[in-house]
């Protein structure tokens, strides 16, 4: 098979793991802490995980070895949305499965928890690993979303387990994938499998983080990516001065990628869905800051700007949110045949204007009709709007274009207002992992494996004190109970971990705030460039600004 040079040089990248898991397996040894509770509600999960609840948190040392000898066959599982560093977990945890004993078997399950359930699994050797290090996306083995929750499920994956001798399932996944996880080990546990559950901390979105988990993997990388893009746009923005760049960047439920690569990009505009939320911010409130940052510059004969949007904004605009509800429930049943049967859009416009409360109906009045239509059109198998498709980079253009007639009308716009829609998504999902996610994710599977000799279960692999050099980060597990609260999901309620979403008191939200009216009014815009591998370690090895300034080595 051909391969690329860089992808050739990759192989060759020896990842860099935590000073404490450095100089073989035979000198690592455990540290126990405090026992733990769950963030909340500690009584009901306690309840719920009667077997794996309350254990203590774990830090690796170095030390004489002291794990039962035993023969290791583990099988790891992709979850969810690919991230940039998901083959590394997987190489880590091989190459710390093999040091210990060339006896021990690792097996990937294909296409996520599926894989488990339906036993389609691949075994791993050397030369299949090799193949992947260092290297982006989850094609080693395949992802998927499938959540292991019925009691069929579970027996299923039982018998997977006892067919192929399984000791250990790894899973890398986000908060719902590591929710399973613990939920697994629960019943691995309660029915005696012996089977142990280790997660590992995965998502591009950057909402898997807490106390004890400094950032998910793939986060770094994505938004280096997307940074590199959108500080590209910057400098055509600035060279052609003729397009104002609406860019929607990934991130459904929480806004931490575009806040970040705000934070590296420094735009005119970047929204961020948390705000919106808290302040109960309308579209025409949103369209209004941006068409004042429009007008400041168009006053100085600046027609170009950027702004960033992230994927789920419309999600936290609670007006929208009421909104989507109505549509869903005036299409719910036969509804959806009836409006289906009406010849014209204008037939269509009527039967909606009719089904929608007044509140609604002035919001829906308000939008393009290219998303008009989508809201209607385009329906996911249950019938629901897909929130999700809606061109939101498009809809913030189209309001604001709307505001700037306005304010022509009025004399006080006076400009030009071109447009360019980007979505930076799937482009950054599978790149190249930066040094930071190939270091962290070779030492998360690295660190998982000591967890699985050291018989740990329910645990999340964790390795800390990223914003340090490598040497330096510290590695053990915390169980995955003590990130838990009970939340309401489907009318039922449920364990899970609690998302992280943007706090608008911490310190990444707040340099964001210090500085956007001047980075809204001017050129303001910084270039990060594309990762790189090779040169300075502060070029290289360099972590996101979010993790510089959560960590206080920014100001
Ligand atoms: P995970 O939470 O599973 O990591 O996935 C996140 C994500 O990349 C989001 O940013 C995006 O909204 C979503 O996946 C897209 O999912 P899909 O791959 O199913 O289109």
């Amino acid at each position: 098979m051909q391969i690329s040079p860089l992808q050739k040089a990759r192989y060759e990248y020896q990842p860099k793991l935590p000073g404490m898991l450095r100089g073989g397996i035979a000198d690592i040894c455990v540290r126990e802490g405090e026992e733990t509770q769950s963030v909340a509600d500690q009584e009901k999960i306690k309840a719920l995980f009667p077997n794996t609840y309350g254990k203590k948190e774990i830090t690796f040392q170095k030390g004489q070895n002291t794990a039962p000898a035993r023969k290791q066959v583990v099988g790891v599982i992709l979850s969810g949305g690919q991230a940039p560093g998901g083959h590394n977990v997987i190489c880590g945890l091989y190459d710390a499965l093999k040091a210990t004993s060339k006896d021990n078997v690792l097996l990937g399950f294909k296409g996520g928890p599926s894989g488990l359930v339906e036993d389609k699994f691949v075994e791993f050797d050397d030369a299949f690993i090799d193949a992947y290090r260092n290297t982006g996306g989850f094609d080693i083995i395949g992802s998927g979303r499938t959540k292991i929750e019925t009691e069929e499920q579970f027996e299923a994956s039982v018998e997977t387990c006892r067919k192929h001798g399984l000791t250990a399932v790894v899973i890398i996944g986000g908060d719902d994938s590591n929710t399973n996880a613990a939920v697994l080990a629960e019943y691995f546990a309660a029915h005696h499998t012996g089977v142990q559950v280790i997660g590992c901390p995965k998502t591009i979105d950057g909402d898997l983080k807490n106390d004890d988990i400094d950032c998910s993997f793939g986060f770094d990388t994505a938004v280096k990516t997307y940074s590199e893009l959108i500080g590209n746009i910057e400098r055509d923005a600035n060279s052609a001065k003729k397009y104002w760049h609406f860019i929607k960047v990934m991130g459904r439920s929480a806004s931490h990628v575009a806040l970040e690569c705000a934070l590296e990009t420094q735009p005119n505009i970047c929204l961020i869905g948390e705000e919106v939320a808290a302040k109960k911010m309308s579209l025409s409130q949103i369209a209004d800051q941006i068409a004042d940052s429009v007008c400041a510059r168009a006053a100085k004969g600046d027609n170009f700007g950027v702004a960033i949007i992230p994927e789920g904004i419309v999600e936290f605009v609670p007006e929208f949110g009421k909104l989507i509800g109505e549509i869903n429930e005036l299409l719910a049943g036969e509804n959806t045949a009836r409006f289906n049967a009406l010849p014209t859009w204008d037939a269509k416009y009527d039967f909606i204007r009719k089904g929608l409360t007044k509140e609604s109906f002035a919001v829906f009045e308000i939008l393009p009709q290219g998303i008009q239509q989508q809201l209607f059109l385009e329906r996911d198998p249950h019938g629901n709007v897909q929130v999700s498709l809606i061109e939101s980079e498009k809809l913030f253009a189209e309001l604001v274009r709307n505001k700037l007639e306005e304010r022509r009308k009025a004399g006080t716009y006076n400009g030009k207002f071109s447009t360019q829609h980007h979505f930076f998504g799937y482009e950054g999902r599978c790149a190249f992992p930066s040094n930071f996610d190939a270091d962290y994710c070779y030492s998360l599977g690295y660190n998982a494996f000591m967890l699985i000799q050291y018989g740990f279960t329910g645990y999340l692999s964790k390795v800390s004190g990223l914003e340090k050099p490598a040497e330096q980060w510290t590695a053990g597990g915390m169980p995955i109970t003590k990130m838990m609260n009970m939340e309401r999901r489907n009318g039922q309620d449920k364990p899970v971990i609690r998302k992280a979403l943007v706090e608008l008191d911490g310190a990444p939200f707040r340099y964001f705030e210090a500085h956007r009216k001047e980075w809204a009014e001017n050129t303001c815009y910084t270039f990060p460039g594309a990762i790189q591998y090779w040169g300075p370690t502060e070029v290289c090895d360099r972590t996101t600004v979010t993790l510089a300034l959560e960590k206080g080595m920014l100001k």
